[in-house]
């Protein structure tokens, strides 16, 4: 296993379902990561501690998804200035929105790219964090132009249905 670059922290096992998608992508891409529950509200203290012990552990882009009253990303946030991706994680209610704009609306100073709702949201997030990655590792970067290649040729192959 390859040293762990990217973390990705959820506030619940069930924003499992949703944040699999961005550890899809790492797996991947090759990229050494860790996935694990770091609730803001249930057990903060080791969310400092996560935050606080990133840099030192080599991490260079933490993945944080939570649902509700999101407060995961921008707490981590706070406390590290290794870059945080925040990905809302879409509840029974209010569809996500919640968490959308408890993650976006950061106040000037502490910044949390912020990403869409729900599964592309944390396919997105990976994406990004290999394209980090990839300014300073060639590698990802042909691996990363051979995964548009492929999107796009995808798109390309795309048909339609005859009208109804
Ligand atoms: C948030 O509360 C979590 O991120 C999750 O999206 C939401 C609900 O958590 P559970 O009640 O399912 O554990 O902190």
């Amino acid at each position: 296993m390859p040293p762990v670059q990217v973390g990705v922290v959820m506030g619940s096992s069930s924003d499992w379902e949703t944040l699999q998608h961005a550890v899809q992508i790492l797996q991947e891409f090759g990229i050494g990561h860790e996935a694990r529950v770091v609730s803001a509200h249930r057990m903060p203290d080791d969310m400092f501690a996560y935050a606080q012990e990133a840099a030192g552990r080599g991490l260079k882009a933490i993945i944080a998804g939570a649902g509700g009253a999101a407060h995961l990303p921008g707490m981590l946030a706070a406390k590290t200035t290794v870059p945080v991706l925040g990905v809302p994680v879409a509840g029974r209610h209010l569809q996500g929105v919640d968490s959308l704009h408890s993650i976006v609306q950061m106040p000037k100073g502490i910044p949390v790219a912020t990403f869409a709702i729900g599964a592309a949201g944390a396919a997105n997030a990976a994406l990004f964090a290999v394209a980090m990655l990839a300014g300073e590792q060639p590698a990802l970067r042909d691996q990363l132009d051979a995964f548009r290649a492929r999107q796009t040729a995808a798109a390309r192959a795309m048909t339609l249905p005859p009208a109804a």
